[in-house]
C-alpha cells in the first residue's frame, strides 16, 4: 500500500471506539481500516481489490475509473426472506415482515460472526445519508469485511471524515456490521434492529443487502425513525420540472424496485418539450418532512445510482449512459473482449462474442442472458447531466405531486389524480406491481406493494399507513397525489404508451393539475385528463384514441381489482386505520 498511513485515521468519539472495540474483539479481523473518505484511499483500496481479483480493471480509454465486480451467483438480488426486523414484540414488526426477537436473532448471529474476520481485514466507514448540516441528515457507521462495500458505500453515500464532523460527539449514529462470511445462503441474514438503531448483515455480498445505508438503513430504519420523529423515509424518486418560463415544480414518486425510477428521475423530454428540462435529485429514496413554511419538503439522502443496467441504453435514458461512462463499479454485467460492458438492451445486435457474468465464454447463440437480469451499476450522482443544483440544499426541495406507480399489463389507467391525501394514501397503500429481478423470488407476478415500501417497511404497515395519515396535519399545504402505469397492454402483449421521454407528457399534465391550470374529469378512480386535456403533439403515430385506450377503465375489471387489495387489507386488519376500510368502501360505491 502507498502510503502506510492509510486507514490509520480513527475517529475521535468516544461511542464509536467503544462499538469498534467490542465488534474488533468479536470479529477478530488481522486488521481494522478507518476509512476517511480520501481519493488516495480510493486508489489504494481500488488496486488492492483489482490485485485479488475482487475487480477486474474495464478499458480506461472507454470507461475511465471502471470497474466490474462478478458477485456469487448464488448472491444476486435482495433476499426478502432472509431479511428480519427484530423489534420486541412481533406485532410491531407487523405481518408484512419476517420478525424475530433481538434476544433470539443475537443468539443465531453471535456464533456465526465470532471470529469471522480472521484473516481479514475490518473496514470502518462512516458516512452521511443526506446533505451536510441538513437537519434532515443521519450519520451511519457500517463495519465490513467486504473491499467492495468500501468502495460501492463511498460512491452510494458521502463517506469518510464529513460524516465524524457531523457527528461530532454524539451517540445518534447508526451501528451497521456486515460479514461476508462464506456467502453461503444457509448463512445469510439481514436484520434489523430498530429500536437499538442497528443492522446485522451476513452471508451476502449483494447490494441491496450489505450496502447499509441504502435499503437497510434509509429505508427500514428510516421509516421506524420517521414514524418516532414525525417525517416520512420513502422508496421515492425525486425529481424536478423545469418549464421554459423558468418555474420549478418538485415531485416524487413511488415504483417497486426495477419499475424504471431511475429513468424517470433522468427522463431527457422529447423534441417538442425542448425547452423543458427534468433535475434529478434522487433515484431511489426520498426522505420527507414538513417545512416551517408548510410545505413538504424532500431530501435525498444518497449521493450516487445503484441503477438496473439490462435495458438502459441511450434512447431510454441518455443521461444514465453518461453517468455510466466513468468512475462507475459494474456488477454481473457481460464484458466485450476489449474490457467494455454489455447488457442486454445496451444494443440492439449483440456484441458476437462475451464473457457473460458468471464469467463463461458467450455469444448470441448461448441460452443463459449474458448479464444478469438484476446486473447494476453504482455511479456518483455527480456524473450526472442532469443532476439538480438543490440537491446538496440542507432544507431539501418543496414537494408538489406525490406520484404512485407499479408495473401492471392490464386494468391501470395510465394516470389518475386522488380527490384528496386520504384518498391518496388509500390510493398508495393498495398499489401493485409485476415483480422483477430485483429481488430473489418468480418474476411476473402481480403482488400488492403499498407505495412500493413492501419490503422496505421497518415496522407494521397498517401503522405506518396511520403515520401517512397523520402527517397530513403537519401539512399545510399537502402535495397532490397521482398513480401512474407505464405498462400497460393490448391483448396482443403491446406496450399502449411509448413511455421513456414520452412520460414528460404525462408529468406535465401532472404539475400543470398541482398549478392550477390542466384540466381534468371526476371518474370513480379518481380525477383523470381527457383526451383535450393532454398533449399529445408531436407524437408520431399516437392518436387521441390510443391515449383514450390507455385511459381506459373498466368497472368489472375494478371491483376485481378492489378483490385483490382485500388479501392485504385482511392480512393488515389488525393495525389497518379506518380511514383506508371507508376509502375502499367509497369506491365500491362509486363502481
Ligand atoms: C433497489 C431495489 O436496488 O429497490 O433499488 O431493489
Ligand atoms: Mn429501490
Amino acid at each position: 500500500m502507498a502510503n502506510e498511513n492509510l486507514g490509520t485515521r480513527k475517529s475521535t468519539n468516544r461511542h464509536i471506539l467503544d462499538w469498534i472495540e467490542v465488534t474488533s474483539r468479536h470479529c477478530e479481523p488481522d486488521k481494522i481500516f478507518w476509512c476517511d473518505g480520501s481519493e488516495e484511499e480510493k486508489r489504494a483500496l481500488t488496486q488492492e481489490a483489482v490485485a485479488s481479483g475482487i475487480l477486474i480493471e474495464l478499458n480506461q480509454q472507454k470507461l475511465p475509473g471502471c470497474y466490474l465486480h462478478r458477485s456469487n451467483p448464488n448472491d444476486v438480488a435482495r433476499v426478502e426472506q432472509c431479511t428480519y426486523i427484530c423489534t420486541p414484540s412481533e406485532d410491531e414488526a407487523g405481518p408484512a415482515n419476517n420478525w424475530k426477537a433481538p434476544r433470539e436473532m443475537y443468539a443465531m448471529l453471535r456464533p456465526m460472526t465470532k471470529g469471522s474476520m480472521r484473516g481479514r481485514t475490518m473496514y470502518v466507514v462512516p458516512y452521511l445519508m443526506g446533505p451536510p448540516g441538513s437537519p434532515m441528515t443521519k450519520v451511519g457507521i457500517e463495519v465490513t469485511d467486504s473491499i467492495y462495500v468500501v468502495l460501492s458505500m463511498r460512491v452510494m453515500a458521502r463517506m469518510g471524515q464529513v460524516a465524524y464532523d457531523e457527528l461530532g460527539n454524539s451517540d445518534d449514529f447508526n451501528r451497521g456490521l456486515h460479514c461476508m462470511l462464506d456467502v453461503n445462503p444457509e448463512r445469510r441474514f439481514i436484520a434489523h434492529f430498530p429500536h437499538e438503531n442497528k443492522i446485522i448483515s451476513v452471508g451476502s455480498n449483494y447490494g441491496g443487502n450489505v450496502l447499509l445505508g441504502k435499503k437497510c438503513f434509509a429505508l427500514r430504519i428510516g421509516s421506524y425513525l420517521g414514524k418516532r420523529e414525525g417525517w416520512l423515509a420513502e422508496h421515492m424518486l425525486i425529481l424536478g420540472v423545469e418549464s421554459p418560463t423558468g418555474e420549478k415544480t418538485f415531485v416524487s414518486a413511488a415504483f417497486p424496485s426495477a419499475c424504471g425510477k431511475t429513468n424517470f428521475a433522468m427522463m431527457v423530454p422529447p423534441p417538442k418539450f425542448k425547452d423543458w428540462k427534468i433535475w434529478t435529485i434522487g433515484d431511489d429514496i426520498a426522505w420527507m418532512k414538513p417545512g416551517v413554511d408548510g410545505r413538504l419538503y424532500a431530501i435525498n439522502p444518497e449521493a450516487g445510482y445503484f441503477g438496473v443496467a439490462p435495458g438502459t441504453n441511450a434512447e431510454t435514458n441518455r443521461n444514465a449512459m453518461e453517468t455510466i461512462s466513468h468512475d462507475t463499479i459494474y456488477t454481473n454485467v457481460a464484458l466485450t473482449p476489449d474490457g467494455d460492458v454489455w447488457w442486454e438492451g445496451k444494443t440492439e445486435t449483440p456484441p458476437p462474442e462475451l464473457i457473460d457474468w458468471r464469467g463463461n465464454q458467450w455469444t448470441p447463440d448461448s441460452k443463459e442472458k449474458a448479464a444478469h437480469p438484476n446486473s447494476r451499476f453504482c455511479a456518483p450522482m455527480t456524473n450526472n447531466p442532469s443532476l439538480a443544483p438543490e440537491v446538496n440544499d440542507p432544507n431539501g426541495v418543496p414537494i408538489s405531486a406525490i406520484i404512485f406507480g407499479g408495473r401492471r399489463s392490464s386494468t391501470i389507467p395510465l394516470v389518475y389524480s386522488a380527490f384528496n391525501w386520504i384518498h391518496g394514501v388509500y390510493v398508495g397503500a393498495t398499489m401493485s406491481s409485476e415483480t422483477t429481478a430485483a429481488a430473489s423470488g418468480a418474476v411476473g407476478q402481480v403482488r400488492r406493494d403499498p407505495m412500493a415500501m413492501l419490503p422496505f417497511c421497518g415496522y407494521n404497515m397498517g401503522e405506518y399507513f396511520k403515520h401517512w395519515l397523520n402527517m397530513r396535519k403537519n401539512i399545510k399545504y399537502p402535495p397532490r397525489f397521482f398513480h401512474v402505469n407505464w405498462f400497460r397492454k393490448n391483448e396482443q402483449g403491446e406496450y399502449l404508451w411509448p413511455g421513456f421521454g414520452e412520460n414528460m407528457r404525462v408529468l406535465k399534465w401532472i404539475i400543470d393539475r398541482c398549478n392550477g391550470r390542466a384540466h381534468a374529469h371526476e371518474t370513480p378512480l379518481g380525477w383523470v385528463p381527457g383526451p383535450e386535456d393532454f398533449d399529445l403533439e408531436g407524437m408520431e403515430n399516437f392518436s387521441p384514441e390510443q391515449f383514450a385506450e390507455t385511459q381506459q377503465m373498466n368497472n368489472e375489471d375494478w371491483k376485481r381489482e378492489v378483490l385483490s387489495t382485500d388479501e392485504l387489507f385482511m392480512k393488515l386488519y389488525s393495525h389497518l386505520p379506518k380511514e383506508l376500510i371507508f376509502q375502499r368502501e367509497l369506491l365500491v360505491a362509486r363502481l
